[in-house]
Order: C-alpha cells, then sequence, then structure tokens
C-alpha cells in the first residue's frame, strides 16, 4: 500500500493565546540594554577549572534556559548529556585527548593550527576531568515518531546553536563558567554516553568553578563598527 499522503493528515494548529508582554520604557529598556551587554562582556571562556563541586540544580537550570531557544518547527532537537561521574569523564577525557594528539600531531592542516595559536590550545583536555560537570549537547539529526518511522527535523544546527548560546549565558549569568570544546571527531561520545543513532554530538562544554590560577588571553572582541552595517 502506498504511504498515507502527509497531507491528508495535518494536524490541527495549536491553540493560540494571548501574548504575556509588557512594554518597558524606553529608558528602562535602555539600561537593560547596557547592563546586560556589560554582564555578556565580562563572559570568558575558560580553559583552567578548579575541582570544587558544581550543583546539580545550577546545570538543571542552564538546561532548561537553553530548552527556550527558539526551534525550527519548534520541534525542539536537542538532548543535553550532563556527566558529572568521574569515571566516565575519565573516560571521555581519554577517547577526546586520543583524537586531540592526532589533530594537534599532524591530522590538522597549518592554516588551522596558525590560527589556533594565539589561543595556546593542545591535546590535554584537563577541564574534561577537573570540571565538576561536562554538558554534552546532541543534536537530533532526525525524530522519531512512536511507530518507529523517521521524522525530519529542520534547521538543527541553528536550532542547536541558539540553544548553546542560551546555555552559555545562563551559565555565565548563574556565576559559573563554560568552555565550549569540540574534539574532533566527536563520534565516540555517541558510544559512550549511550545516545541512539539519530543523535550527533556537537558541543562539549565543561562546566564549573574557574581554577583559583585560571588565566585567560588577553584578546580584544570586535566593535560594534566592524559587526553591524546598516541600511
Ligand atoms: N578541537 C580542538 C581544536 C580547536 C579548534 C577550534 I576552531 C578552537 O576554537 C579551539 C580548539 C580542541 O578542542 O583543542
Amino acid at each position: 500500500m502506498d504511504e498515507p499522503n502527509r497531507k491528508d493528515s495535518v494536524p490541527p494548529s495549536l491553540p493560540f493565546v494571548p501574548l504575556r508582554f509588557t512594554r518597558l520604557a524606553l529608558d528602562e529598556s535602555a539600561e537593560r540594554a547596557r547592563t546586560f551587554f556589560e554582564e555578556m562582556s565580562r563572559r570568558r571562556t575558560t580553559r583552567h577549572f578548579s575541582t570544587d563541586p558544581g550543583p546539580r540544580e545550577l546545570v538543571e537550570w542552564a538546561i532548561r534556559t537553553a530548552g527556550t531557544a527558539p526551534s525550527g518547527a519548534h520541534q525542539q532537537p536537542w538532548t543535553w548529556v550532563a556527566v558529572s561521574d568521574p569515571g566516565l569523564k575519565a573516560r571521555i577525557r581519554e577517547a577526546a585527548e586520543k583524537e586531540e594528539r592526532e589533530f594537534y600531531g599532524g591530522r590538522a592542516p597549518g592554516e588551522w593550527l596558525e590560527a589556533l595559536a594565539p589561543l595556546g590550545t593542545d591535546e590535554v583536555k584537563g577541564h574534561l576531568t577537573d570540571a565538576p560537570w561536562v554538558v554534552v549537547l546532541f543534536a537530533q539529526t532526525h525524530g522519531v515518531r512512536p511507530d518507529g518511522s523517521r521524522r525530519t527535523h529542520y534547521y538543527v544546527p541553528e536550532s542547536c546553536g541558539i540553544a548553546a548560546g542560551l546555555f552559555i549565558a545562563a551559565v555565565h549569568h548563574m556565576g559559573l563558567v563554560s568552555l565550549t570544546h569540540t574534539p574532533s571527531p566527536m563520534v565516540f561520545l555517541r558510544d559512550l554516553l549511550g545516545r541512539p543513532a539519530n543523535e550527533k554530538a556537537l558541543l562539549v562544554m565543561p562546566v564549573g568553578y574557574p581554577a583559583a590560577d585560571a588565566k585567560v588571553p588577553d584578546l580584544e572582541r570586535k566593535g560594534l563598527e566592524e559587526i553591524a552595517v546598516w541600511k
């Protein structure tokens, strides 16, 4: 038999409810805009973590915040795996360092290593065992219906990228630090974390407190005039 025509089974629209919205006075908006910018400008990606524990509750809030992100067709195509188990973190570190040794030892083209040189990254990934939490963001490349059939997901990288941004902002706002780490390739994470075939690891984010002697590169961010075009 032919597959039923999807057009015949289009689901009904959701009910629409009034938007809860309070318009702020312009000067309050301006004040909030500046304050938020200043707070976000203090965020730094941090490679040196303290081994101090971080309460699970805080990571829960960050993941909840990430889950408020807009997503293609509201499919929310993400799974957040939060790892605190020391044995599992050690296995992730071991597998990541194995890939990274090859990356830094010759697999990466010279131009890539040149681009990374100012940031001082290398194959030693102590943050994966030092940080109390390692949160791995998996993108659901497609969904699976209850009957096992495949459901296309739309704008998956965009949706997950936006959600990751909210996660990083939430972690910063609560007074913790994070690192966006991208061991390459990352396929080992699906097996290590027991995720299904429709999930692809996108980002590994250690989360916790910075080490007492944490250092960050003295870098500049592009100014508005360099990143914005007005027409
Ligand atoms: N995945 C490697 C290399 C790396 C690549 C980029 I682009 C960075 O901004 C930082 C690192 C690593 O994690 O070291």
